[in-house]
């Protein structure tokens, strides 16, 4: 007597995994596992006498918790800065940004006059179509290399 369930009612729980399991199969594009996305990575084509370049990117965390980015690396480059593009008194100048924050299910534009990925000193020639590896380092022991591309802005 403790057998007695329905034939239909097995069948019923099969389709429900099956549909799940089609619904979640089909999903082009599901959320990063790590919860954040970065798209849109470039640097911008160096004039030929440039001592530094500028990367810019877009991020969105797709978490409910804040994701800070910490630092930068990229081989090559005698520095790798976190820089923010700020306006004192009609001056414009770049400081060192320790923590940047990218709110939960919120994105961050990294773009000319505000955020933006410094490196400095290097030795070879950069063109456009160049791919330069980035690695970005995030608090919660993220960190994800990113192929930049370097172009000339349209
Ligand atoms: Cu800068």
């Amino acid at each position: 007597m403790l057998n007695d369930k329905p034939a239909s009612c097995i069948f019923g729980y099969s389709l429900s995994f099956l549909i799940l399991f089609f619904l979640s199969a089909c999903n082009s594009s599901p959320p990063p596992s790590s919860g954040l996305e970065i798209t849109n990575a470039w640097v911008r084509t160096p004039p030929p006498s440039a001592g530094a370049l500028a990367g810019f990117m877009h991020l969105k965390n797709y978490s409910d918790t804040p994701i800070a980015l910490l630092q930068a690396k990229a081989d090559g480059f005698n520095q790798v800065m976190l820089h923010q593009s700020i306006n004192e008194n009609g001056q414009h100048k770049m400081e060192h940004a320790e923590r940047i924050i990218i709110p939960p299910q919120g994105s961050l534009q990294f773009q000319h006059g505000s955020y933006h990925i410094m490196l400095m000193g290097f030795q070879t020639t950069i063109k456009s179509g160049d791919k330069i590896p980035i690695t970005l380092i995030f608090d919660n022991k993220l960190e994800k290399t990113v192929h930049f591309i370097v172009k000339t802005p349209d």
